[in-house]
């Protein structure tokens, strides 16, 4: 399945209402984001599942991938491109089972040993960070970026960086063989979400290592 992590949008709709999360998240998709993630970490299975199929009729009319965070059984209910799991979540075999194989699913790694053991279960992408400081609930810790060029090397589907990335920092990644960068504050907590994701592009743009979308 062909993924394009370029510029993907990791949601969190913490202090707005769900009209401005829907309204947040179809002007990053006309900004040019290329793929989305819904990231809930407070609600119940059932408030998630109702949200995403929220989302997805969104995402639908942008015609840009959804993929669920944590829940292969939401992603699947909703009927979500993919799933997104942790080291901390079901393994990528059994996501992979749940899923099929037709649809996507991406895996968050902190090593190449991680990352390796991802790819050869099955993902079709990954996340690693953060890069840098996030503001976005997450346990996490940061990763280098000689971690992360380590990671792109030892394997061949896409990675995306997450953490703390922005417009004006993602400069430090250029030539870094990542496919795309993941952000949430940068386009959730912009008040002109469409401009950011726009701007956010153009960089992108500009900063290719062999990106392999
Ligand atoms: N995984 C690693 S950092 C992070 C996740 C989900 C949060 C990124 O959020 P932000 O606001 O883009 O720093
Ligand atoms: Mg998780």
């Amino acid at each position: 399945m062909k993924i394009d992590v370029t510029l993907y949008l990791v949601t969190n709709s913490e202090g707005l209402s769900l009209s401005e999360f829907l309204d947040k998240i179809a002007q990053a998709c006309l900004g040019g984001v290329t793929l989305v993630q819904l990231r809930e970490k407070e609600k119940t299975v059932r408030d998630y599942l109702l949200l995403a199929r929220k989302v997805k009729e969104v995402t639908d009319f942008y015609h840009i991938p959804l993929i669920i965070d944590d829940r292969a059984d939401v992603a699947v209910a909703c009927g979500a491109a993919g799933v997104h799991v942790g080291q901390e979540d079901l393994p990528v075999w059994a996501a992979r089972k749940v899923m099929g194989d037709g649809k996507i699913v991406g895996v968050s790694a902190k090593t190449a040993e991680q990352a390796v053991q991802a790819e050869k279960e099955g993902a079709d992408y990954l996340g690693v960070g953060a890069i840098y400081p996030t503001t976005t609930k997450v346990k996490t810790v940061l990763t280098p970026v000689s971690v992360l060029r380590e990671i792109c090397r030892s394997v061949s589907i896409p990675v995306a960086a997450i953490g703390g990335m922005n417009e004006k920092n993602c400069g430090i990644l250029k030539g870094c063989p990542i496919a795309g960068i993941a952000a949430v504050s940068a386009i959730m907590k912009a008040d002109d979400p469409k401009n950011a994701a726009a701007r956010f592009r153009e960089r992108l743009a500009g900063l290719p290592g062999p990106r392999r979308a």
